[in-house]
């Protein structure tokens, strides 16, 4: 490797070093820039950014360090088509993930990055996943022409030379290359090899597709590394409940993207909660291992947060509104004459005017949306005002309830609590949410979407559930196990339960169940809260018909839910553990 190709290279790693190289001779970047993460290194990157048109600078007075980022409008969202499981066998990747040969997928991609950084810059990103020192964090190297990729990632983990020196000589990094290549459609490939612990993604700049921590590292090749290792990778937030009286309590959420897991993580307790205090660990991925005390831990591998923007406010989520006022890049949002950003759903009046997130102009007649409704945040933990001191806890924190929710405008009651371990990965298992803008495709349709993890899972759906319900033998004091829905709605299409701060209700009445200091009452899907104890006092209007509505077992409903479930049971089937075929065939006996 030439002087000019180390760039100001801070590692001997030979194993890294020789994967560098070989990178650089595939791509043929003009230089190489070794990322590492220094504040002066992100104000240059800024500086460049901006005067290559990539950022646009905020206005400064308003959103001090903020910036404005446009993607191609051809490259918005998470490509579910172009997301492939390269492992050796197709039957170990599964039917609910797309499959290619791993020597077909190299070939095919490496013909794609050959040659395709040619003039340009490569950006050496070595990163952490995980509080430093944390037997859980996990070390990735991101090679990336992509200066937004290198911002972004900043970010979004814990980036440069930290990372090497948690990695010292150990060949053990997950390999990732992104070639952003013309941002076409027809060559958008996100490819992950979990046998090589190897990742490529080809052909976007959208999140969740190219910064290659999140979704591919934490969650894909995660899942994978997690059923060798004996831990689990999941797509949930982790937050603490901590009582007036400093009695902490920490529960772990599973929601399908863009159905308030942010704002859940950063919930503000009502007035009748004085007190109470809801803090954050993480908002959208939970690594979790059985302790050496029998319970399970949770970390946040992720050091930011890439939050969906619209709908944000000071009623759905306070601790963002100011979390993002400050040192956030804005992408695909609508872009005031004074330089301020604007979305659907923003505190205070609609602009007159503003450029849509396409750039083009618009007004309050235009029948377009101004923001897109995938359009993100990226923010650094550190601006969030309710960030728990453990989420830079190596140890993690030990989960006392795990919570699995769907949007779901009919069925399902806003909560209940599964019997047992078993159950409880029966109800994950059997999740169903209507689909988002997070995610390409149409929206608003009923999909299974397993622990929220159809997306996300780097390996056979039932060998994954296998994993899961294995899980339990080697947790001595297993967390209870729930199901909620804020999104139920009434026969109006009104939603049946207010939702936001009010959900700390459910949140209390929960962890009085794993305290085991509430009654309950057994139903036929699980335990549902007792309308008597429930606490419904303060919320304006809310009646204890309206908690019956919200709470109802609609027989109708469930046999046709059940019967849908056997479309994902079928497609599993070889794979399915027969523990879930027994929980299903429970259910059915008790209906
Ligand atoms: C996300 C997603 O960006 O789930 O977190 O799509
Ligand atoms: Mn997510």
């Amino acid at each position: 490797m030439t002087r000019e190709l180390l760039g100001a290279c801070y590692t001997s790693n030979p194993a890294l070093l020789a994967w560098v190289q070989e990178m650089v001779n595939l791509c043929e970047p003009k230089e190489v820039f070794w990322c590492n993460g220094s504040p002066e290194e992100t104000k240059a990157l800024t500086e460049q950014a901006v005067s290559q048109g990539v950022l646009i600078r905020l206005n400064q007075q308003k959103l001090p360090g903020c910036y404005y980022h446009r993607s191609n409008p051809n490259d918005v969202a998470r490509v579910e088509q172009s997301t492939y499981i390269c492992t050796v066998d197709e039957e170990q990747a599964g039917p609910t993930n797309n499959w290619m040969a791993p020597k077909q997928m190299y070939q095919k991609l490496r013909g794609y990055c050959a040659g395709a950084m040619r003039g340009r810059t490569m950006y050496v990103i070595p990163y952490l996943m995980g509080p430093p020192g944390s037997p859980l964090a996990k070390v990735g190297i991101e090679l990336t022409d992509s200066i937004y990729v290198a911002l972004s990632m900043g970010v979004m983990t814990r980036m440069g030379e930290l990372a090497c020196q948690q990695l010292g000589n150990s060949d053990e990094f997950n390999r990732g290359l992104h070639c952003m290549l013309d941002i076409n459609p027809e060559r958008r490939y996100i490819a992950h090899f979990p046998q090589d612990n190897a990742i490529i993604s080809v052909g976007s700049n959208y999140g969740g597709n190219v910064l290659l921590g999140k979704k591919c590292l934490a969650l894909r090749i995660g899942s994978y590394l997690g059923r060798q290792e004996g831990w689990l990778a999941e797509h949930m937030l982790i937050l603490c409940i901590e009582s007036p009286a400093g009695e902490k309590t920490y529960v772990a959420a599973a929601f399908p993207s863009a159905c308030g897991k942010t704002n859940f993580a950063m919930l503000v307790p009502p007035a009748r909660f004085e007190g109470w205090k809801v803090t954050t660990i993480g908002d959208d991925i939970a690594w979790m291992k059985p302790g050496p005390d029998g319970r399970l831990y949770a970390i946040n591998p992720e050091a930011g947060y890439f939050g969906v923007v619209p709908g944000t406010n000071s009623k759905s989520n306070p601790n963002a509104v100011q979390m993002i006022s400050h040192d956030t890049i804005y992408t695909n949002v609508a872009l005031t004459p004074d330089l301020d950003v604007w979305w659907e759903g923003k505190d205070g009046p609609v602009p007159a005017q503003c450029l849509d997130w396409k750039g083009n102009a618009w007004t309050p007649e235009s029948r377009e949306k101004a923001a897109h409704p995938n359009s993100r945040f990226t923010s650094p933990m550190a601006n969030n005002p309710v960030l728990a001191p453990e989420a830079d806890d190596p140890a993690g924190v030990p989960i006392s309830a795990i919570i699995f929710g769907g949007r779901r405008a009919n069925t399902m009651p806003l909560v209940y609590q599964a019997f047992n371990w078993v159950h409880g990965v029966y109800i994950g298992a059997t999740m169903g949410s209507e689909t988002t803008a997070a995610s390409a495709g149409s929206t608003g349709q009923v999909r299974r979407d397993p622990m929220a993890m159809l997306p996300f899972c780097g390996y056979h759906m039932g060998d994954y559930f296998r994993h899961w319900i294995n899980m339990r033998r080697l947790i001595k004091h297993p967390p209870r196990i729930f199901q909620v829905n804020w999104f139920r709605k009434g026969d109006q299409g009104d939603y049946l339960w207010p939702g936001f701060g009010e959900n700390m209700r459910v949140l209390k009445w929960m962890i009085d169940r794993c305290h085991g200091r509430i009654d309950a009452q057994e139903t036929l899907l699980g335990w549902m809260p007792n309308p008597q104890t429930f606490d419904l006092e303060g919320i304006r209007g809310f009646t204890s018909q309206q908690f019956d509505q919200v709470q109802a077992l609609r027989e109708e409903e469930w046999r046709r839910e059940i019967v849908s479930q056997q479309e994902l049971f079928m497609q599993l089937y070889s794979h399915l553990p027969k523990e879930l075929i027994f929980q299903r065939e429970l259910l059915m006996a008790r209906l």
